[in-house]
């Protein structure tokens, strides 16, 4: 197998920290990059992960003991430029994972301050991440996280990024039409487009990674020790939905449907996460490449998810009651959905289709660490009116 020099920038966060032990794990050279602000966030919010995690330097050193291995961790923040540029200049990166960005659409619409926040924290990161690859690694591949909610919920099929359009008797094809949801998901719209144009004018190579909601938190590394868990989010903020669903099932709280439910999106498990961050980075975008995937493997809709959790929570002697709360978002609660999703799978994604065991390991999870579990930041607190 080849091995990369790789780059997880956000490596503290759900997705990355978990991605950046498995990278390590099958002998890539690793580094991290984050500013561990993810942990400011929930201060700020009154939180915490379910999950008690450990500080960065203790997740380092018990990686070491337990596999020998070592990842290399740079603390920082991806809108300091000579601090990016340090780091590519240090580490020369053959890729480089990007997850280190404000990620909740719910933060970024609390208030004119944490709009403005969002964008600007996501779309200068990935300026100067640009910036300081052209100057120092202009050959590294560059993997994004976008996300699915760029596109919105269009009528028509959703395609990988790019759709052929005839328009009075010629012919294009052409980015596909964005109408995201927040001021968060209109953020990586902002970075795609930042991306797509230095991929056309400076040559960089770039993979768009859309993104459906992530869902589990175990992975065959961050379970083998208790200083190695992941993080997970459960608040009405950064929880996402069917995590929540299952433990507010643990804890006896209302399964929180946001109005009618029939809200549908695009789904994966986060060991699939870890797979199609390696396939991307095994098989780079070409020099001057915008290459688009849309990263998931199944669609549901919030209420579908809600009765599942519903039902497997009674199998486990639990009585969850859905809740249908008034919907605080702005959003389609009835709608055409159908996105294609084949180019992960033609690299050989083998997926992990959502099943009720993960549902019941979630389930006990959280009747593990109920105790963390605090009511009062459950319910949605930010609007979007
Ligand atoms: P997370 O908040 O758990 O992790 C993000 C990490 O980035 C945090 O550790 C944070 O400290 C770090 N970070 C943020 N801004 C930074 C900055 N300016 N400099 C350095 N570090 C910074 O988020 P996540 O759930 O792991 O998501 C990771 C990425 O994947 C995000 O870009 C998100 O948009 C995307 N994504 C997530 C999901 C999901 O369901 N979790 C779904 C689709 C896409
Ligand atoms: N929802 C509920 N009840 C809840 C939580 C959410 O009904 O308790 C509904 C929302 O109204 C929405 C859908 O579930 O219709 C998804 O919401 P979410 O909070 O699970 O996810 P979202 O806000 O879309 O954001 C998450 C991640 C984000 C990522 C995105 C992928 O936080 O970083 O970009 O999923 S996607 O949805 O494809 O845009």
């Amino acid at each position: 197998m080849i091995n990369v020099k790789i780059i997880i920038a956000g490596g503290d966060g759900f997705c990355g920290w978990p991605t950046a032990l498995h990278f390590s794990e099958r002998g890539h050279e690793v580094a991290i990059v984050d500013n561990c602000v993810r942990r400011e966030w929930d201060k700020e919010l009154g939180t915490q992960s379910l999950t008690p995690i450990a500080s960065m330097e203790e997740r380092l050193a018990a990686w070491k003991k337990l596999s020998g291995k070592d990842i290399k961790f740079y603390f920082g923040d991806l809108q300091n430029y000579e601090f990016v540029e340090h780091v590519f200049r240090d580490f020369q990166p053959e890729a480089f994972v990007h997850f280190a960005e404000q990620r909740s659409a719910p933060y970024s619409m609390i208030d004119r301050e944490h709009a403005v926040f969002t964008q600007v924290n996501n779309v200068v990161g990935t300026l100067n991440v640009l910036f300081a690859m052209k100057e120092n690694t202009p050959d590294c591949h560059l993997i994004k996280l976008g996300t699915m909610g760029e596109y919105g919920t269009p009528n028509i099929d959703i395609e990988e990024g790019y759709i052929r359009i005839q328009h009075k008797g010629r012919e294009d094809v052409l980015p596909y039409p964005k109408q995201p949801f927040s001021f968060y998901h209109l953020s990586k719209v902002h970075d795609s487009h930042n991306i797509m144009f230095t991929c056309r004018s400076w040559g960089i190579r770039a993979t768009d990674l859309n993104q459906g909601v992530v869902y589990g938190l175990w992975t065959a590394e961050t379970k083998q020790d208790e200083q190695l868990y992941n993080r997970i989010d459960y608040d009405g903020v950064f929880g996402t939905a069917l995590n929540r669903f299952c433990i507010q099932a643990a804890v006896g709280h209302d399964l929180t449907v946001y109005g009618k439910g029939g809200q549908t999106r695009a789904f994966l498990d986060i060991r699939d996460t870890l797979q199609c961050i390696e396939l991307a980075a095994l098989h780079p975008a070409d020099r001057g490449e915008f290459r688009v995937f849309n990263q998931f493997t199944e669609q549901f809709s919030v209420l579908e998810l809600a009765e599942r959790v519903q039902r497997v929570a009674a199998e486990m002697g639990l009585d969850a009651k859905i809740a249908h709360l008034p919907n605080p978002r702005v959003e389609k609660e009835e709608h055409y959905y159908h996105a294609v999703h084949t180019k992960l799978l033609d690299l050989g994604l083998q997926p992990h289709l959502l099943s009720d065991e993960l549902i019941r390991e979630l389930i006990e999870t959280a009747q593990r660490y109920r105790d963390r579990v605090d009511f009062n930041v459950i319910r949605p607190n930010a609007t979007w009116r």
